[in-house]
């Protein structure tokens, strides 16, 4: 079906533009994050918020991929649950009205009546047309309809990053450690009858800053993996001999260890599952390897279809080293996006609960597998 990757790109350059507003206009850098807790609460992070700009963005994805393609409605999901505080404690559905106006109105309900600019600002980004002045993407047909695809959406990964807004963190090996670079937008389309994950888009609504006027510059990246179909706007990274991994801060001194065993240097650290998913799609980094049940099928569906599309792809690590210690030497199965997990409730039904491995060259993943699974047999992975 021509139309959808177009569509998908067209959405994430809509939120990017939300969120590059929500930091540059100074009645929305006021705007106050709301405290998640109980089950919406990350137990990666000690506290964990969402800001305005995650739900409004989802929303915003949800309704325009469903205007366009009805087929889609119902299958489209988030992160973020669409309920927002008010000024006074109670709570509004936030969603895009039929007018920008009606949008204005739902928002002050959410800001206060003294939050007119912002309300506005908002509003009239969200009902603003994007021209995407991308015409290799109207060319592609990934052979898939729309009624066979779900979509998985993070509206911002890394909203602590986010919302402390560091700019100038200077990258190290070409990875950002932190701050806004780790930010970005993330949607995801999925087999619904399979869960294998099709097509994907990353945006970084703040790749670079434009020398002249100081404002953040933005860049998207796609892929499509259906069948035999594999195409993706970056190349295919080239492999290191040996695997340079990088990890999230939260990883034991153990893994650490272990993967800096491989040969290519100690791990390089940076925040934002999606942003480590990325590195390794452009070729920074070979492998990112998470043992914590930390990310959620919203961080890994994009990214995983676009790794895809480059030949790799993205397995559950405690699965992998199973299947490693059983002596399987065929494929290692993929994360899939269609199932809760049984069991479960809230957000943990959608938790990449047995951590990860993404990879671009299979050499790579099986060199993590072994490093790893001696940790394992010593019993200092988790899980
Ligand atoms: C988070 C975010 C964090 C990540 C965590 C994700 O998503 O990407 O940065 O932790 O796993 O769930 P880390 O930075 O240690 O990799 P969100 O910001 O959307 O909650
Ligand atoms: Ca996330
Ligand atoms: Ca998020």
């Amino acid at each position: 079906m021509a139309g959808l990757l177009p569509a998908l790109v067209a959405v994430s350059q809509k939120a990017a533009e939300v969120a590059r507003l929500c930091r540059a206009e100074e009645p929305l850098l006021r705007l106050r994050p709301a405290e998640k807790s109980g089950p919406e609460r990350n137990a990666r992070f000690q506290r964990d918020f969402k800001t305005l700009a995650d739900v409004l963005i989802q929303e915003l994805i949800k309704h325009d991929l469903g205007t366009q393609f009805p087929e889609l409605r119902g299958h489209i999901h988030g992160e973020e649950s669409s309920e927002f505080r008010d000024a006074q404690g109670g709570t509004v559905t936030v969603r895009v009205c039929a007018t920008p106006g009606d949008t204005v109105a739902l928002l002050l309900a959410v800001l206060g009546p003294e939050q007119t600019r912002a309300a506005e600002l908002l509003a009239e980004a969200v009902h603003r047309e994007v021209t995407l002045g991308d015409t290799e993407l109207d060319g592609i047909d990934p052979g898939v309809s729309p009624g066979d695809l779900g979509i998985w959406i993070d509206p911002i990964d890394s909203t602590n990053e986010f919302i402390g807004g560091r700019e100038d963190v200077a990258p190290i090996d070409g990875i950002a450690p932190e701050g806004l670079r780790s930010a970005l937008v993330l949607v995801g389309a999925f087999d619904r009858h399979s869960g294998v994950p099709v097509l994907g888009v990353i945006n970084e609504p703040f790749f670079q800053r434009d020398p002249q006027t100081h404002r953040w510059q933005g860049r998207y990246h796609w892929g499509v993996a259906h069948g035999d179909t594999r195409l993706c706007s970056l190349s295919p990274p080239l492999p290191r001999p040996r695997p340079r991994v990088v990890l999230s801060r939260a990883e034991s001194a153990a893994v650490r260890g272990a993967l800096g065993s491989l040969g290519g240097g100690p791990p390089l650290l940076a925040a934002g599952a999606g942003y480590k998913l990325l590195c390794v799609a452009l070729g920074l980094a070979d492998a990112f390897v998470l043992s914590l049940p930390t990310t959620f099928a919203w961080d890994s569906c994009a990214p995983h279809a676009i790794l895809r599309a480059l030949g790799g792809g993205v397995v559950a690590l405690e699965g992998a080293l199973r299947a490693r210690r059983a002596g399987g030497t065929g494929e290692t199965p993929e994360l899939r996006y269609h199932r809760p997990e049984p069991g479960q409730t809230g957000p943990q039904r959608w938790a990449n609960r047995g951590g990860l491995v993404a990879f671009v060259h299979p050499p790579h993943l099986r060199a993590v597998l072994a490093a790893l699974g001696e940790l394992g047999e010593l019993g200092e992975l988790p899980g």
